[in-house]
């Protein structure tokens, strides 16, 4: 998925002229009766990760990732969502500030688009920068449903100002393909910056002792890809010496972690989950939890054949990488591992500033009991499972002001925690102050805390959830409600 950036400034121009024949349909698109500017069909479907590997799963308009939308922030616009399954789905406009009737959670209360329906919903884009969509209902132990199958899209929200000076852009969504059950997995653990806390491997401990055994399952894949095409497969990004690409990734599995190198260059990075980052830093290689974004512009200086892959040897090696190639240059695409790197979002803040003070705040403490539920892990936030019965627990919040919350992860796990219809300011991570990065997903280390700041300025009913698949369904979820 390449946008040659010419091409679009030309298209642009265009469109002035259009604008002004068609007012009267703008008009009725703002009231939700005219045309939408976008139809998404949500459909079983094949995915062709390579000739061998062809995978039938469910897909937005037939392909994955699912369309590009692109949108400008303030502009409303209409999007009318067709239900070919006989499930009822929920989309869901990650990163979005939108109302909880457009948002995609039934837990906040959005209606459903049911079983061989539709819906047609009407929002105002915010904020801008890189968003995504994707499906909101809960697998559980069904792995074909929810982020399990290929319903993943990319949206990007015009900006007012430019953000940078790049020549193109390339939208890169990384995803897995066909899920299995799994007890143990090598999810790489140790390369978050921060060290563990001992107060909280003790308390882990503790639950360790109380639920022996074995541990609860995970969730293997068979094939990787970057845009549904495994390594070596597909167009390779062609590209010029010289060349400045902005490359914008999002991670859209259903709960790998996942990183991104490409030998000799360095990645630029400008926007974390869409939001401009205070200090564009020069990093070595990315890593993204699941459901986070990075834009980042690699200059093109190395010319080669060159793997743009994941670090782990297997996956990469199952498919989860693309090959970059620049112009005049031939033959097989080259990989080297970078040198180990600790990953540390405090180093794009803001440096010497302290954050506003919080009005409240609230701690969590994340426990993990192994294998309690039917052979599942339960996750518990303060002694509680979110209950998809009775939707609790449920915290409440006074609009206009600003919440720090505190998270402790008494679990060895990586938690990518997500907040919906709010973005928020890290203010601590791993040990570390920080101030400035704005973000809607973030990496809790294993044993470590993170604080971060959200406004209450989007009222209606939030959820918040890890957006590892199965910690969410298996307990990991809160509500945030308006008084
Ligand atoms: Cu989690």
């Amino acid at each position: 998925m390449s946008i040659d950036r010419r091409f679009l400034l030309t298209c642009a121009a265009a469109l002035p002229l259009a604008g002004a024949l068609s007012r009267t349909a703008l008009t009725a698109e703002a009231n939700g009766t005219g045309k939408a500017a976008y139809t998404l069909r949500i459909a079983t479907g094949l995915v062709e990760l390579s000739p061998e590997h062809i995978v039938s799963t469910t897909l937005y308009n037939g392909q994955f990732p699912g369309p590009l939308i692109r949108l400008t922030e303030g502009k409303q616009v209409v999007v009318d969502i067709f239900n070919d399954t006989d499930k009822p789905e929920q989309l869901h406009w990650h990163g979005q500030f939108v109302p909880v009737d457009v948002d995609g959670a039934a837990e906040e209360g959005t209606p459903y688009i049911p079983a061989h329906g539709m819906r047609r919903i009407s929002f105002i884009p915010k904020p801008s920068g890189l968003r995504f969509y994707h499906t909101h209902v809960v697998p559980m132990n069904n792995l074909a449903l929810g982020t399990y199958t290929g319903q993943a899209g990319p949206v990007y929200i015009e900006p007012a100002n430019d953000p940078g000076a790049y020549d193109r852009e390339v939208f890169l969504v990384l995803k897995e393909f066909l899920p299995s059950f799994s007890q143990g997995g090598d999810m790489a653990m140790d390369f978050l910056a921060g060290k563990p806390i001992k107060e909280l491997q003790d308390i882990g401990s503790k639950a360790d002792e109380q639920f022996k055994g074995p541990k609860g399952y995970e969730v293997g894949y068979e094939v990787f890809g970057i845009n549904g095409k495994m390594l070596g497969h597909g167009d390779p990004i062609r590209v010029k010496q010289g060349e400045r690409v902005l490359f914008h990734v999002l991670n859209a599995s259903a709960g790998e972690i996942r990183s991104l190198a490409l030998p000799g260059h360095m990645f630029k990075v400008i926007s974390l989950d869409g939001n401009l980052v205070p200090t564009p830093m020069h990093v070595p290689l990315l890593w993204l939890g699941t459901a986070e974004r990075i834009s980042a512009i690699v200059e093109m200086n190395h010319p080669g054949v060159w793997v743009l892959g994941d670090l782990s040897d297997d996956d990469r090696d199952h498919g989860m990488g693309i090959v970059v190639e620049y112009a005049g240059t031939k033959g097989k695409p080259q990989w080297s591992k970078p040198k180990p790197y600790k990953w540390d979002y405090t180093m794009f803040g803001k440096a010497g500033a302290a954050p506003a003070s919080p009005d409240e705040t609230m701690d969590f403490t994340i426990v993990k009991h192994n294998a309690a539920l039917n052979g599942f892990n339960e996750w518990l936030l303060n002694d509680k499972a979110f209950s998809m019965d009775t939707l609790t627990p449920v915290y409440t919040v006074h609009e206009g002001r600003r919440y720090r919350l505190k998270f402790r992860n008494a679990s060895d796990d990586i938690h990518p925690l997500h907040l919906h219809r709010h973005s928020f300011e890290l203010v601590h991570v791993g040990g570390k102050p920080t101030v400035g990065v704005v973000k809607d997903v973030v990496m809790l280390g294993g044993f470590q805390e993170v604080e971060f700041d959200f406004v209450a300025d989007n009222p209606g009913m939030t959820l918040f959830h890890c957006h590892q698949q199965l910690h969410m369904d298996f307990g990991f979820m809160a509500l945030f409600n308006y008084a």
